[in-house]
């Protein structure tokens, strides 16, 4: 449903089949173009170690920010289209996937339904979340929980890595 006052939203967003980069650089622009929503930023692109299930190749991950009218779950169903779109089969959970679009923060809800948990109930932990989280929002709040830059300086931001416009690792120390 529509709103009558826009939301800020952060969408986490990974990869790790195909071409990852390229496919995140290109699920951006499929947010930016979702109805009645602007895209206000986007994270730089990261490779990251897996977590969870190891056995699997590295991710991209990166987190865009909204403004959007839609309700949170108008908002992911739109989400779950686009990873549709990119062809993503939905395996078991942790699985390798070609695009994963996650809803971490709309506005400062919190709710708890089958469908969506906001936070993110997950990403409090996460430095693949939040360091590109903290690059674009350090201030964002994350429930009760506190800041994002407040949460990451709590846990290591060890396999996380900076790529630059080409896909590249960027040398360590250099930001
Ligand atoms: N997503 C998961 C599980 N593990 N690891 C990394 N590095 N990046 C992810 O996006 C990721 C993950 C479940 O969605
Ligand atoms: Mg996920
Ligand atoms: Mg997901």
């Amino acid at each position: 449903m529509r709103q009558e006052v826009a939301e800020r939203a952060f969408i986490g967003i990974g990869a790790n089949l195909g071409e990852p980069a390229s496919t995140v650089r290109r699920a951006i622009a499929a947010i930016a173009s979702v109805p009645d929503t602007e895209l206000i930023a986007s994270s730089s692109l990261y490779r990251t170690t897996p977590v969870g299930f190891l056995e699997q190749p590295d991710f991209v991950n990166a987190v865009a920010e909204v403004e959007t009218y839609l309700d949170p779950v108008a908002f992911l169903d739109q989400l779950l289209l686009i990873e549709a779109q990119f062809g993503r089969v939905r395996g078991a959970r942790n699985a390798p996937r070609t695009l994963d679009l996650d809803l971490l923060l709309h506005g400062n809800r919190q709710m708890s339904s089958p469908q969506l948990t906001l936070p993110h109930p997950r990403m409090a932990e996460r430095a693949f979340v939040l360091v590109p989280l903290a690059e674009i929002a350090p201030d964002a709040a994350v429930g009760t929980l506190g800041t994002a830059a407040h949460l990451l300086r709590r846990i290591s931001d060890r396999g996380v890595n900076c790529l630059n416009e080409a896909g590249d690792l960027l040398p360590s120390g250099a930001g």
